[in-house]
């Protein structure tokens, strides 16, 4: 009876536990927006508003960086998210007819 305990312990358990978790997290991107001279900055609060879910004040806290330091961060996500937002992003800038640029980088 103990006996039978104990070879548990010694094989099953133990083999078990040292195996490694088959998950990984995803890697993360950063959404950038860039400056330009032409943009309206109405535009890019709207843009962050509505892609980036940022409240006005946050937006307007992003839009003034980019506009001071050439490049702001609007969000970090997995790849497919952050790709689906850039091309929002260009989708409506490029309507609009604004010379906008996102890009995305690996976190
Ligand atoms: N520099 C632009 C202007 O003065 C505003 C602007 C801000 C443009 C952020 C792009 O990503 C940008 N109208």
């Amino acid at each position: 009876m103990n006996d039978d305990i104990k070879k548990n312990e010694d094989s099953d358990t133990g083999l078990l536990l040292k195996e490694k978790p088959k998950t990984k997290k995803p890697s993360m991107y950063r959404v950038l927006l860039l400056n330009d001279d032409f943009t309206p900055m109405d535009f890019v609060v709207h843009v962050l508003e509505t892609f980036f879910s940022k409240n006005r004040e946050e937006a307007m806290e992003i839009m003034l960086q980019v506009h001071k330091q050439g490049v702001g961060i609007c969000g970090i996500y997995t790849y497919e998210i952050a790709e689906t937002k850039l091309t929002q992003v260009m989708a409506l800038a490029k309507q609009n007819q604004h010379p906008l640029q996102c890009t995305m980088e690996k976190e």
